[in-house]
């Protein structure tokens, strides 16, 4: 498993899959989310309409329409309320229902934003170990090739200096 931190915007990715900082909804919303929504176009809200939500810490998989990658997997993350409501624990269950689901399509190359870290408030140090704890320790044949694609010029510090040897 080939680890990678880049930054920028993550609709802008030529890979098989990003990860979308969702909310329980699945209907879009502003951050990442937004973001994805806006490239991706009204037909990813109307495959999103027919999931009928997810919870926290569950992922579900939809088509990328307009983006450049074919698949979107939609992860809605814990929201931060000082870490004794199970944030953990959820937050590390957004990359591993996400890792799965790359297994399961036989995704080789997904990118993750910074899950939680925006509006949901979870914070970034904390977030980002987690984030790359729990994708050194997946060692299943897909996905080959994770990047973590941070927004911010701290952010990208953080896990730059988390995956150095
Ligand atoms: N590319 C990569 N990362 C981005 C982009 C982008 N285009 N835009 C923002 N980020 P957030 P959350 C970073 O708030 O905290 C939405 O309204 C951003 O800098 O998008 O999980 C949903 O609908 C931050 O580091 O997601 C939910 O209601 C990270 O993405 C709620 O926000 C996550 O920030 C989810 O909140």
């Amino acid at each position: 498993m080939q680890i990678e931190i880049q930054k920028g915007d993550i609709t802008k990715l030529n890979v098989d899959a990003i990860v979308n900082a969702a909310n329980c909804s699945l209907l879009g919303g502003g951050g990442v989310d937004g973001a994805i929504h806006r490239v991706a176009g009204p037909s990813l809200l109307e495959e999103c309409r027919k999931l009928n939500g997810c919870k926290t810490g569950e992922a579900v998989i939809t088509k990328g329409y307009n983006l450049p990658a074919e698949f979107v997997i939609h992860t809605p993350g814990p929201v931060w309320h000082g870490g004794s409501s199970d944030e953990i624990k959820l937050l590390q269950n957004c990359y591993l229902n996400s890792l799965r689901l790359a297994e399961e399509h036989s995704i080789k190359v997904i990118a993750f934003p910074c899950i939680s870290t925006g509006v949901y408030r979870f914070p970034a140090e904390k977030a980002a170990a987690i984030a790359v704890k729990t994708v050194k320790e997946w060692e299943k044949e897909y996905p080959e090739r994770v990047i973590f694609c941070t927004f911010s010029e701290q952010d990208y510090n953080v896990y730059c200096a988390l995956t150095a040897v």
